[in-house]
């Protein structure tokens, strides 16, 4: 490669770096810390420790650095939630779709979650997880069971997904850095 070339390559990775910072949010259980590792590594394990507070990882994806912040969804942490929310350009809500009991928990969380000032507008990503399981919810049945159609304040998608066996996980990708350019 020629220096001319090799300073037109160094010009257009200034200029096209993107960065944003996302939130993961959801019940215990649901799948967000499977999904960073999915994001971040590929790679997918059972053994799962609750994250306890939150933790912070960066992901680059092509030009993009995204900073998620995925935090943990036992009761005792969801007030901090919004704390996490305020400065981030999406909200990703993950939800387990195979686990029916939990459905009308995780859509008020939600739903209270949207309703506070400081969150207006900003872009909701929800991710029904675990369709690998029989007996997970439709995209449809989702979005009807959390209510999706009753939030007009913001841009909402939805997706279903599985982290243990990668599916629509590049969806979710795609997703993302579409949104990282709203913010820089
Ligand atoms: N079958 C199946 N299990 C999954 C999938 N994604 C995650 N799990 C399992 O769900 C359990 C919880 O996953 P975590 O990623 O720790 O859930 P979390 O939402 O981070 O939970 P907290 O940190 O407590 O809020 C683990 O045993 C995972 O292996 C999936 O796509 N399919
Ligand atoms: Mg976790």
């Amino acid at each position: 490669m020629g220096l001319w070339e090799s300073f037109l390559n160094w010009l257009r990775s200034l200029f096209f770096k993107q960065e944003m910072e996302l939130s993961l949010i959801g019940l215990q259980n649901a799948g967000k810390t499977s999904l960073v590792n999915v994001i971040a590594t590929g790679g997918y394990s059972e053994d799962m420790i609750p994250t306890v507070g939150f933790n912070m990882r960066k992901v680059t994806k092509g030009n993009v650095t995204i900073k998620l912040w995925d935090l943990g969804g036992q009761p005792r942490f969801r007030s901090m939630w919004e704390r996490y929310c305020r400065a981030v350009s999406a909200i990703v809500y993950v939800v387990d779709a195979a686990d029916p009991d939990n459905l009308s928990i995780s859509k008020s969380e939600l739903h209270d979650l949207l309703s506070k000032p400081s969150l207006n507008g900003i872009p909701l990503l929800v991710l029904g997880n675990k369709i690998d399981k029989p007996g997970a919810l439709s995209k449809e049945a989702l979005t009807d069971q959390m209510d999706l159609k009753s939030i007009t304040d913001r841009e909402v998608c939805c997706f279903i997904i599985s982290c243990k066996n990668s599916t629509n996980i590049d969806s979710v990708i795609d997703w993302l850095v579409k949104h990282s350019k709203s913010k820089s």
